[in-house]
Order: C-alpha cells, then sequence, then structure tokens
C-alpha cells in the first residue's frame, strides 16, 4: 500500500470473530446532531481529522503558525493506514525513500530504512518517530471518532462532535482521513452465521491471529489480497482464494539495504525534494521516451529493463500512452500477460488468473512476490466467482451460485473500501444551511482541486476526490503538497484579516470540468473499478483521482494562491 488512511473507532463486531471491527454505522444522513452548549465546547482555531502522514505534518504546520489546533484519530496510535493495516503481508510499494516527508532534512536523514519496501511494523516504527521527534501527541485525541461536524452560518464556525462525547467549536475543520479509510466489510448475507471468524485486511486484530494449519478463504485479489495471499499460503492448511477479477501482477525487486545504500540515497535528498512534488505521479521515476519515438526493439529493450526494475515504474513511467491509447496499453498489457502465463504455467491458472478483458495500468497496478507462484501450491486452490459468484456465507463457510460450499475455518475479506468519499461520508458533515456531504456527494462527487467544497467553508480537504490525492500519487508527495497549500490559505486570511473561505460555486465548477476532461481522456475512465467508484453499487460515477500529474496539479494550484485565491470566497 502507499496511502494514507484514518479511520473509525475499533468496536466489536458480532460476524468478525476476535476481530476489533467497528459496526456498521447508520446512514449519517438520519443521524441528527444534538446543539452544542456554548459551555460543552472547547474552543479551537483548528480540528483535524486523522494522524496519519497527512494529518501529522498538517497538526505540525498550524502549530508553527501558532494555531490552537487538535488532531483526532480512530486509531489507537499515530500512523493513519499504517497503523489500521496489520495484515499478514502488509508493505510499501513506493519507495522507503520516497515516501517521506521532506521538508526537513535532519528528519528525514536521522530515519534509516532497513530496504527498499519494508513492510507496515517498519513504516508504523517510522511514524512514531515522526510523531515523537516533532512531540505531535500532545495534540491528538486517539481512540476518537468524529461523528459529525456543523457550520454555524451565525458564528460562521463548525462544532465537531465525536463519539466520546467531546464537543468542538473550532475555525477550521480541516480531514486528513485518508483515501482508503472506509473499509467495505459487510458484503455477505449470513456474515454473522460463520462459525469462524471474518477478517477485513484493514481491520485486522492487534492480536496474535493463529492461521497455522487453518483452512482459510480470501475474498478478493487486489493489491492488498495479493499481500496477504503470498504471505500466508505457506502456513495455512489450505487457502482458497475467491477470484472475481485478476490482477497484472509486477514482481517486486526488495533488496535490503547496508550502509552504502542508506548513504547513497540520503545524500540525494536535495534532489528528490525537488523532483518528486513535479513528476507525473509523485514517483522519482518520470516518462522518458514517447512510444511512436522508439522502434518495436527499443519499445521491448525498454519494457525488459523497467520489468526487471521490480517497481511501479512499469506502470507510472514506461509509456504515458498506455493512459489513453489502447492499442499501446494493449501492447504492454500483452507483454505483462507473457510474463504471468511464462511464471504459471498450467493453462487453468492462466485462463484464471491473467487479467484480459481491461488494460494494464487502468486498474491499481499491485507488486508481489511469488504471488503467482503460490498457485502452484497443492494447498491453493484458485476458484473463479465471475460467472459462479459467492452467494452468502453460511455456518461452515461460504456458498457460491451454483449451491457449491466451500469449508472453511476462517474468512479474509481482502475485498477493498468505499474509496475517497466514504471516509467522510460515513460522517454527517453539515455544511452552510444544514446541507449534508452525504447527500451532496451522494448525488455528485465534486470538490474545488480536493481541497474543498462549495457550500462547506472553511471546510479544508486532504486525499478527497478530484486530486491526484486521492488514488494516482505517491501519498506522502501529494499530502504534503495539499497540507502546505492549506497552511498556505490559512496564513493569507490571518494576514489579510480573514475568517472564512470557501470554494465558489463557479470555481468549483471550473475545476470539475477541468478535471472530466483530462479524466475522460484517460483509459481509467473507461475501466470499472474503485478509482471509479464503480466498486460501490449507486456512487455516483467519476475517476476519483485527478490525472493531469501531481506536478501540474502543484502547478494549478500554487498558482491560485499566488493570484490571490480566485474561485474562492474570502471574507
Ligand atoms: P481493491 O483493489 O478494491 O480490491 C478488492 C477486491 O475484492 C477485488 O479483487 C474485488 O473484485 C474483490 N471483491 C469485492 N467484492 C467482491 C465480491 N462480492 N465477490 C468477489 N470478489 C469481490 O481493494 P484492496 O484493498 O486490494 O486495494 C485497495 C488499495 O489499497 C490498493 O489499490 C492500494 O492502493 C492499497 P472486483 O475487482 O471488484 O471484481
Amino acid at each position: 500500500m502507499s496511502d494514507l488512511g484514518t479511520a473509525r473507532r475499533h468496536r466489536d463486531g458480532p460476524n468478525i470473530g476476535s476481530n476489533p471491527a467497528p459496526e456498521p454505522r447508520g446512514s449519517p444522513v438520519t443521524q441528527t446532531l444534538e446543539p452544542a452548549t456554548e459551555a460543552a465546547a472547547r474552543r479551537l482555531d483548528a480540528v483535524i481529522i486523522g494522524a496519519g502522514v497527512a494529518g501529522l505534518y498538517q497538526l505540525h504546520q498550524l502549530r508553527e503558525l501558532g494555531l490552537d489546533v487538535l488532531a483526532v484519530d480512530a486509531a489507537g496510535d499515530v500512523g493513519g493506514t499504517w497503523w489500521w493495516n496489520t495484515y499478514p503481508g502488509a508493505r510499501f510499494d513506493s519507495e522507503a525513500y520516497i515516501y517521506q516527508y521532506l521538508f526537513d532534512e535532519d528528519l528525514y536523514k536521522d530515519w534509516s530504512w532497513s530496504q527498499r519496501f519494508p513492510g507496515q511494523e517498519e513504516i508504523h516504527r517510522w511514524m512514531v518517530y515522526v510523531a515523537d521527534r516533532l512531540d505531535l501527541r500532545r495534540d491528538i485525541s486517539f481512540s476518537t471518532y468524529v461523528t459529525g461536524a456543523e457550520w454555524n452560518d451565525d458564528t460562521q464556525r463548525w462544532t465537531v462532535r465525536t463519539d466520546t462525547g467531546e464537543v468542538f467549536d473550532t475555525q477550521y475543520f480541516i480531514t486528513c482521513a485518508g483515501m482508503l479509510s472506509a473499509p467495505l466489510e459487510n458484503m455477505f448475507e449470513g456474515q454473522d452465521t460463520f462459525d469462524g471468524p471474518i477478517f477485513h485486511t484493514s481491520r485486522w486484530p492487534r492480536e496474535h491471529v493463529d492461521l497455522d494449519g487453518k483452512r482459510v478463504g480470501v475474498v478478493g485479489t487486489g493489491a492488498t489480497g495479493i499481500q496477504v495471499i503470498q504471505t500466508i499460503a505457506d502456513r495455512v492448511a489450505d487457502l482458497t482464494v475467491f477470484v472475481r477479477t485478476p490482477q497484472y501482477a509486477l514482481p517486486m525487486h526488495n533488496p535490503a539495504y547496508d550502509e552504502t545504500d542508506v548513504t547513497a540515497y540520503k545524500d540525494r535528498f536535495e534532489e528528490l525534494r525537488e523532483k518528486l512534488p513535479n513528476t507525473f505521479t509523485g514517483f522519482e521515476y518520470d516518462f522518458e521516451h514517447a512510444w511512436a519515438d522508439l522502434t518495436p526493439d527499443e519499445r521491448l529493450a525498454r519494457l525488459e529493463d523497467i520489468y526487471a526494475n521490480g517497481s511501479l515504474k512499469l506502470w507510472l513511467a514506461s509509456f504515458a500512452e498506455i493512459f489513453f491509447d489502447a492499442d499501446i496499453c494493449e501492447e504492454v498489457s500483452e507483454f505483462v500477460r507473457q510474463k504471468m502465463r511464462d511464471r504459471l504455467q498450467d493453462p487453468e491458472l492462466i485462463d484464471l488468473l491473467v487479467p484480459t478483458d481491461y488494460g494494464f495500468g487502468t486498474h491499481r497496478v499491485p507488486l508481489e512476490t511469488n504471488y503467482l507462484e503460490v498457485y502452484r501450491r497443492e494447498n491453493v486452490h484458485a476458484v473463479g466467482v465471475r460467472d459462479n459468484p459467492v452467494v452468502r456465507i453460511r455456518s461452515e463457510g461460504i456458498e457460491l451460485a451454483d449451491g457449491t460450499v466451500h469449508e472453511l475455518d476462517v474468512i479474509i475479506l481482502a475485498t477493498g473500501f468505499d474509496a475517497g468519499t466514504g471516509s467522510l461520508t460515513r460522517m454527517d458533515i453539515r455544511g452552510r444551511g444544514g446541507r449534508s456531504l452525504t447527500e451532496d456527494w451522494g448525488r455528485d462527487i465534486r470538490s474545488m482541486m480536493g481541497l474543498a467544497v462549495h457550500g462547506y467553508p472553511n471546510l479544508l480537504t486532504t486525499a478527497v476526490p478530484l486530486a491526484p490525492s486521492a488514488a494516482l500519487c505517491n501519498m506522502t508527495t501529494c499530502l504534503q503538497q495539499q497540507t502546505e497549500w492549506i497552511t498556505g490559505a490559512i496564513k493569507h486570511l490571518q494576514a489579510q484579516g480573514k475568517q472564512v473561505i470557501e470554494a465558489t460555486a463557479e470555481g468549483e465548477e471550473e475545476w470539475v470540468l477541468h478535471h472530466d476532461e483530462t479524466a475522460n481522456a484517460t483509459l481509467i475512465s473507461k475501466t470499472d473499478s474503485w478509482y471509479l467508484g464503480s466498486n460501490i453499487e449507486g456512487k455516483p460515477r467519476r475517476v476519483l483521482s485527478y490525472t493531469g500529474g501531481v506536478g501540474e496539479y502543484r502547478r494549478r494550484t500554487l498558482a491560485v494562491a499566488a493570484d490571490g485565491y480566485p474561485g474562492f470566497d474570502i471574507h
């Protein structure tokens, strides 16, 4: 994973075994906020939701600005995504040395990574290091879920409420809640009848889960499912993987770092600080060649070379044309398919696990380690559920449409998230005149550069739709940029003696049109996946991520700030 997330408070759910998973929240639209009494509310300048990558840095910046600010997080500690996602095999697929804060050279250089793509435990330790180094914990309220917030037109301030009964009266309400923090965990009829535990990957129990010798079923073969499957296959007695849509799998090259490697990347700090915010996806690499400029042999040589790099480079920095040109996308897809066929060998597995009905790069591309080889083990069974779907969970296991029942001891749901919007729409956020963000985004997902929403004054957002941080970037790059933009906007208000900033309807509309025009030119917009919201029934369709590139987004957002915030009403 390379994403930020922070999410909801852990609760015991009846159907999730020993997993302390959150209860499904009722439709926030039907919840009503109790009126706050002045006495009960703690007065603040800013409330931040989240203590992950964005929340920590936003807290640091606003404190430096002299604001009285509190971060609130449902998690039990700092880390966001890297606190929640403790499932077996969770790890980076951004190189560790670029998934970094770049605002402080010493902070960067005083931490050393053990390998190119470290696992969750090391990543979480790094986030603890950052929080301690910047002394952030004293202004974070953990194990606290924001249930709702309400803009008061008279006071021009937000009332924010939590499930611990706290009420905050704040000028700014800033969401750093993560784009993949609302898990899809109540997926199937009969989940509460299963005799064993059911774990959603992002709500993995913090205590040890014993899978040894168990019959385990995994539903979902996205980036997360792949990490779980390849990690547990040799521990469990029997592993059944329910495959609906296979992924293009790219082998990860993950060497351990010695002192020389660490010194080498640290010496590049200045170069990385300059480069990362200006590439197409906030990674280190960028497109170097146009497809048309190379001969077929040169293209193949380049693809082989990048494939051997063992990173997301094949997706994010081979040929930009794969995102726009169906024929070129098909050629690169076929290159990856052949690699997969060579590894799988078995025609039945090839049929089930090699994607043929969508193009390489139009879904999130996962990195893996021996993922395909795992299916050649005797204790691993791939079951196709595209034409014979899972219909329910029964006491003994998973039942498919044709009546087949797969008997299991443990079920793992790697079924993904309500991406981009779910973290906020599961709360009850009310803007001007009591309008509901859940209802507004339930009709049409709109924002002003992913930083603000018309109708919600002083609500400033990160990792929400219509910015690269909604999906298509190295998250630390994008989130640093967004939080710095927010800090800059607040500074601007302070300097002007103003209190309120709100995206205008016209400004937002202009951005939505630009976003759509850019997104609709890509093949991503023509391919079902969570990138488009199509994993959630009834979710309005829109490419969640800004696809114009991280560098272009940065240029545009900084221009807005430099030009005095056109598209925003400031008063
Ligand atoms: P994803 O990428 O949304 O994957 C979810 C998987 O679950 C995907 O394979 C789905 O198949 C599958 N799924 C969902 N519902 C069902 C049902 N009902 N039956 C069978 N299979 C189902 O989530 P991840 O957690 O893997 O990754 C999310 C991001 O986290 C990832 O992109 C990284 O950025 C980190 P489908 O494709 O819908 O056919």
